[in-house]
């Protein structure tokens, strides 16, 4: 385990008290807070105790009811959350997600770790984060659609283009994107583009947003392998999740050359030695909404399917956790370690648990956060947001050359901050040493509020 700077303790041990019981905003915020020792040390101008609290203490949380009429005219009850985490660099700036197991420690982890991404980006965005318990899983195109209307009718009074701008998430793509945006707009009678991100491009979307998170991560490995003096060409990748992150994560990585061999959902997972055919992902995940187990039916021979198991026994050099919070542990990591696994990049937020990110980095692994690999995809909002406010529309090309550029220089913010702060090669140290210190400075010249 890690050790925390014993300035830092009690601000820890603060969030633990009150924040009880919140298991996953407890990891995320121990992670931070055992990253700025050496800030302090160095800086001492940084160790702000108060500053560092309110860091830890999001501006507004909001909690609400969500009733909706099922396709069978039951009245159903979900919650609602929304944690304006932190706006000292912009309007609050984060996915929706729509899940069973989210709940308010689930998405405070996520605002937390949101603020320090955004900050990272370089761009003007906050950071925070919101859903709901509803899970879409079987739900009809009509229950999808009053859920979504019935969420934004409480969500609205709480965003606006230069207050709070959701977007996408588990769960949440651009039909559900599509159906809060018609109910906001017709709630505000306005028609306010920024308000929302992900948005389909037949109303105001960015070309390269879908792409945007899972392209990020991608060009994230190749600098980390650049720096190396490696090629992902050749190498054996394996990708969890089948969802907006894991497709085009794969899409860029195959790009590069590099040979997908497994996915997956929450069923179990895929394994293709001649390589995954995402053409057929694509149709099963984005058009059929179905399951990764109908692949192997569909592609024939040379394909096997594996019912739950983990996806990261099958032996690779690059592995992406592009499906959710604390799916790789400690006995995965050992595998990949023992496998030969050279690269991790967290292409889902917080995907691997202290003990994986231990093992990786006594094993001398690459290993990439997730608030640093997967920062395209808001980076990509935020350019949406640019778009909407400048009434302009860009090329594919244009968008993804500047994700391409913004990722480059978070890639370089991380390692020259690891090596400034005594860490060199620790992209964690450097994400969240680079990210505080920016919310820090902006924090400060806004004085206490
Ligand atoms: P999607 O809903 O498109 O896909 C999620 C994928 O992960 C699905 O294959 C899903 O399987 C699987 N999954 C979800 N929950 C679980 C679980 N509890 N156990 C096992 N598998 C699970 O979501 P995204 O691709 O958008 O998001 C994936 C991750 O990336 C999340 O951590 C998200 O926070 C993060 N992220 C997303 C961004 C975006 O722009 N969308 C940006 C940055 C990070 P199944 O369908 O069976 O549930
Ligand atoms: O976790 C994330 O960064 C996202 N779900 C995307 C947020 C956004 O505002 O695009």
């Amino acid at each position: 385990m890690n050790t925390i700077n014993e300035k830092l303790q009690p601000i820890l041990n603060t969030v633990l008290h009150r924040n009880a019981g919140e298991a996953e905003f407890h990891q995320a915020a121990r992670e931070v807070l055992e990253s700025l020792g050496p800030v302090i040390a160095k800086k001492p101008e940084y160790f702000d105790e108060a500053l560092i609290e309110r860091i830890c203490e999001p501006e507004r949380q909001i909690i609400f009811r969500v009733p909706w009429i099922d396709d069978n005219n039951q009245v159903q009850i979900n919650r609602g959350f929304r944690v304006q985490f932190n706006s000292a660099l912009g309007p609050y700036k984060g996915g929706i997600r729509f899940h069973p197991t989210v709940n308010i420690g689930i998405i405070k982890f996520l605002g937390f770790e949101q603020v320090f991404k955004n900050a990272l980006t370089g761009l003007p965005i906050g950071g925070g984060k919101g859903g709901s318990d509803f899970d879409p899983k079987g739900k009809s195109d009509h229950e999808i659609m009053r859920f979504c209307q019935s969420f934004m009718t409480e969500l609205h009074r709480h965003i606006g283009e230069y207050v709070d701008v959701p977007a996408g998430d588990i769960g949440v793509g651009a039909r559900e994107v599509g159906y809060m945006f018609g109910m906001y707009k017709r709630l505000n009678n306005r028609f306010e583009a920024g308000v929302l991100t992900g948005k389909s491009l037949v109303y105001g979307g960015s070309r390269a947003r879908k792409e945007a998170t899972g392209f990020g991560t991608a060009y994230f490995v190749r600098s980390m392998l650049d720096v190396k003096g490696v090629d992902v060409a050749g190498k054996r990748c394996v990708v969890s999740g089948s969802g907006n992150v894991a497709i085009y994560a794969m899409e860029k990585i195959m790009s590069f050359g590099g040979k997908v061999v497994a996915c997956s959902d929450s069923g179990g997972y895929v394994v293709d030695e001649n390589g995954i055919d995402l053409d057929l992902v694509k149709q099963i995940k984005e058009v059929r909404r179905g399951r990764i187990s109908e692949y192997v039916e569909l592609r024939g021979d040379g394909c096997h399917y594996i019912t739950g198991g983990s996806i990261w026994d099958v032996p690779c050099e690059i592995a992406l956790p592009c499906a959710t919070q604390n799916e790789l542990n400690g006995r995965d990591a050992k595998t990949l370690v023992e496998n030969g696994v050279i690269a991790v990049a967290e292409g889902a937020n917080m995907p691997c648990t202290p003990e994986a990110v231990d093992l990786f980095e006594s094993a001398k692994v690459l290993f990439a956060p997730g608030k640093a690999a997967n920062a395209g995809g808001v980076a990509t909002s935020a350019l949406e947001m640019q778009q909407n406010a400048s009434r302009d529309s860009w090329s594919f090309a244009k968008t993804e050359g500047r994700l391409e550029e913004i990722m480059a220089n978070i890639h370089t913010a991380c390692h020259e901050t690891a090596e400034e702060y005594g860490a060199p090669g620790n992209y964690v140290v450097g994400a969240n040493i680079a990210g505080f210190v920016r919310v820090a400075d902006a924090m400060r010249a806004l004085g206490v509020i």
